[in-house]
């Protein structure tokens, strides 16, 4: 049996290589929430993925901050639990802040992984030895600086390429794109930027043979995307919609999707993901795991978790330096030329944070114990 004994909240802020602009925000500085647990004297580190702002989801720092403090950590201090993999179910109380529980749970499952020395890709039942990388490249100011910015990561090595779009700003990057490159695998993310009104002109994107379109609707509008599915060619994949597996069976049932994408935070951590992945995997329905502009730590925790059989797509997990002029994990997340991530075969998830500088760009700190 394992305790969880003390947790360590930092925040801190990591200015962008570059803004990261979506539909929803324009970003510079990322501002981070890691969690530090404790389980028996073993230290594993997790990184919430809530957002600055409300506007990815409803959670941001300061909520997911004291869900953790106020709630997550009362629920746990006492408990003895088997494995990380009780963790998320014994945090059942807590409706919904998934991002909050996601990060102090991935926290727990590097915690045992390290107990037990072994990789936690192993721990979660990956059976990948590499994982497959894709980018995810925020609304440019023009064409050509989008052009040139796809150049450079086909360059790189990805093997995919999304883009933002928002109304307006939609068919003619993606009609410049498919001119240039006829063969490239493309797809674009809206971030439930548009509405069923809209149907027209996403019925334009049927022309450039995209692999998918991800939330184009509502954040939380599974029915209309099975009302846009069926006049759409091009396959929809849900982000914003799922935030478990009954969401997923839900929209997987009426056809509002042909494809999942998980994220760690969005779905309450590694046991939530692979609730969705079972099932995705159960129905045909492929997965890949998304991105959240991650340090190293959430990097790492996705690195992990893409190793599952049915993560057939490539992510939105990339290199280190595509967002960090120096990242708080050793070795930094590296790219090879074929745009593969290595899965690290050390323990927990196999990349060191590095203390010190984590210590020195702290701006905000909480122990728990
Ligand atoms: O919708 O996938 C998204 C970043 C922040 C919030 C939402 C999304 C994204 C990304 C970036 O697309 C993915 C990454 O981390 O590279
Ligand atoms: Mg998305």
């Amino acid at each position: 049996m394992m305790r969880l004994r003390k947790i360590i909240l930092r925040e801190i802020h990591l200015p962008l290589v570059e803004p990261f602009e979506t539909s929803f925000h324009r970003l510079s500085n990322r501002r981070m929430l890691l969690i530090e647990a404790d389980v028996d004297g073993v230290s594993g580190w997790g990184e919430c993925v809530a957002g600055e702002d409300p506007f990815y989801s409803y959670e941001t720092v300061e909520t997911a901050w004291h869900i953790i403090r106020d709630f997550l950590w009362l629920a746990l201090k006492k408990q003895e639990f088997a494995a990380a993999a009780d963790v998320f179910d014994m945090l059942g109380q807590v409706r919904g802040h998934n991002m909050a529980k996601g990060g102090l749970e991935a926290a727990i499952w590097d915690a045992e992984a390290r107990q037990k020395s072994v990789p936690l890709a192993k721990l979660l039942g990956g059976t990948r030895s590499e994982i497959n990388s894709g980018v995810s490249i925020g609304i440019q100011a023009n064409t050509e600086a989008l052009i040139a910015k796809v150049q450079r990561e086909l360059a790189a090595g990805y093997q995919r390429i999304k883009i933002k779009i928002k109304p307006g700003n939609d068919i003619e990057p993606v009609r410049a794109l498919r001119e240039k490159w006829p063969r490239i695998r493309l797809m674009v993310d809206a971030n439930s930027a548009y509405t069923l009104e809209d149907v027209a002109r996403l019925k334009q994107l049927d022309a450039f043979y995209l692999i998918m379109i991800e939330q184009p609707l509502g954040h939380d509008d599974i029915y209309s995307h099975a009302q846009l599915q069926k006049q759409l060619e091009t396959p929809i994949c849900l982000d914003e919609c799922i935030h478990d597996v009954e969401h997923a069976r839900a929209a997987i049932e009426i056809g509002a999707c042909k494809i999942i994408n998980i994220k760690l935070g969005r779905v309450g951590g590694h046991t939530g993901a692979r609730r969705v992945h079972d099932l995705c995997k159960e129905k045909g329905i492929p997965v890949w795991c998304g991105g959240m502009l991650e340090s190293g730590i959430g990097r790492a925790h996705n690195i992990a978790l893409s190793s599952l059989e049915n993560f057939s797509l490539p992510g939105d997990v990339t290199a280190s330096k595509r967002y960090w002029a120096e990242d708080i994990i050793t070795p930094e997340v590296e790219v090879s030329p074929q745009g593969t991530i290595k899965i690290p075969s050390g323990p927990g998830i196999g990349y060191e944070p590095r203390v010190d500088r984590i210590e020195s760009l702290t701006c905000r700190r909480e122990v728990l114990e």
